[in-house]
């Protein structure tokens, strides 16, 4: 049986050590077993039940004292790394071996740990021998990635890490709960960067040309890869927790002879035997005052309904499998609701907000077909004259009523201004498909 490991890395302070004592609890809340072995030398505490501590074997402390090594703290957490790596028989006895072992390594701050020094490397092959697989978590303090030039390092040391180690990584933006709301907002174009752009935002800062050079090259060359992507990291925030771990676990693909292969995308349950259809998509009844050629919805739910609710955990598949026709529905709204949401933020009343809603629920989209419309490998076009009419008419009228429904999730009917409801469904709409813009 294979045994699982999650490497938690990042730099000093990052919340390393909070992130496992958040998944300790997850795990348990949901009945998991997980367990935590601590890998820094220099820790003072941590508040999670650990089945390993290197201190056990060697502590910074010890190794500073000592009058024939004269280390510094990171001199002496270096050596006491180096030591560890040479005493890898202790971390095996300490393991001990049961079947499906999920665990979490606290790793220390010293980033020279995940750029060069071969430490981490020799752990990871060290644990791929006993049959772990193992994935790189790549921890980075949100605080500090609200400017795109620290943003640039962050990236980059996330990316030393994924170089250097060769295991499946997976980047966390963490303490997001400490952020203003004001800074949410601007963190969001950090979590799917468009590197690009984000040389433009520095060129103020970067002023020699030289290096301005030498930041575009690099912009470039993790924007044409898609290397780094972030994921947000709430320990308030139980759904985006799990989220995480759901792609940590496909990672290394825990629990494949479990039930799910991969983390959940959300369907439609609103397919029925006598749905219409126009092209392969299903003409589903909406609860709407707009006109168009929807069928009066009698259920509690309508597709709207479906798609604002699934919104924040399907709008981080960028592969999802259609199951039926009303998935491509729902597509269609997941998509447009991340295009209206793009538009609300700027919106400082309803008005301005139904406004908006307004315009863009009656522009002319392109429609499946059409060269404009960006999911035509999954969509057919209408068959003739009559169905593309009904096609068009209804898309406008699920887009008039979607911009309708997100005002009032939106705004906050006493203050007329964007309430918390807005940030539990807009928070991850930065993560939308990239490669399929929105209609
Ligand atoms: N509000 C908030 N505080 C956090 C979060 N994560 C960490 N902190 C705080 O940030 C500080 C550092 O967190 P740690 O978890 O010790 O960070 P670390 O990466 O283990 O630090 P080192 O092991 O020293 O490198 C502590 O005061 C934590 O309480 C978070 O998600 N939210
Ligand atoms: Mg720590």
């Amino acid at each position: 049986m294979p045994r699982y490991a999650q490497l938690v890395m990042g730099p000093a302070g990052s919340g390393k050590s909070t992130y496992c004592s958040t998944m300790i609890q997850h795990a348990e809340a949901i009945n998991r077993s997980v367990q935590v072995v601590n890998l820094d030398p220099a820790a003072e505490h941590f508040n999670y039940p650990v089945m390993a501590d290197i201190r056990e074997l060697i502590q910074v402390d010890d190794v500073m004292e000592d009058d024939t090594l004269r280390f510094g703290p990171n001199g002496g957490l270096v050596f006491c790394m180096e030591y560890f790596a040479s005493n890898f028989d202790w971390l095996e006895e300490s393991l001990g071996h049961t079947e499906d072992d999920y665990i979490l390594f606290d790793c220390p701050g010293q980033i020279e740990l995940y750029t060069h020094l071969p430490v981490m490397k020799q752990l990871v092959e060290q644990l791929q021998q006993w049959e772990f697989r193992v994935c790189g978590v790549f921890l980075v303090d949100s605080q500090f990635m609200v400017e795109s030039f620290k943003f640039i390092s962050g990236v980059m040391a996330a990316l030393s890490a994924m170089v250097v180690l060769e295991i499946p990584q997976v980047n966390l933006m963490t303490k997001m709960d400490l952020l203003n709301p004001k800074s949410k907002k601007e963190i969001e174009k950090y979590l799917d960067p468009d590197m690009y752009s984000m040389m433009e935002d520095s060129s103020t800062t970067l002023r020699s040309k030289k290096f301005k050079k030498l930041t575009k090259a690099i912009c470039g060359l993790i924007d044409d890869f898609s290397m780094v992507r972030f994921l947000p990291f709430d320990r308030t925030d139980e759904e985006g927790i799990n989220i995480v771990l759901q792609h940590i676990d496909f990672s290394i693909q825990y629990g494949e002879d479990l039930e799910f292969k991969e983390p959940k995308a959300y369907h439609s349950n609103l397919m029925d035997a006598d749905t219409k259809l126009v092209g392969n998509m299903a003409l589903l009844p909406l609860k709407t005052q707009f006109k168009g050629p929807a069928p009066k919805e009698t259920k509690d739910q309508d597709i709207i309904d479906e798609a604002i609710y699934y919104f924040k955990a399907n709008v981080f598949f960028k592969n999802y499998e259609i199951k039926n026709e009303a998935d491509r529905t729902l597509i269609y709204v997941t998509l447009y609701i991340s295009e209206c949401l793009k538009k609300l933020q700027k919106c400082s009343s309803r008005g301005q907000g139904e406004k908006e809603m307004y315009t863009l629920g009656i522009t002319n989209f392109p429609i499946p077909g059409e060269p404009g419309f960006p999911l035509n490998a999954m969509y057919v076009k209408p068959s003739n004259k009559q169905e593309e009419e009904t096609m068009r008419a209804y898309l406008q009228q699920v887009r008039q009523e979607t911009g309708l429904r997100l005002c009032d999730r939106v705004f906050d009917p006493q203050t007329d201004k964007p309430s918390k409801n807005f940030e539990a469904i807009s928070f991850h709409s930065s993560e939308t498909c990239r490669q399929s813009r929105c209609p």
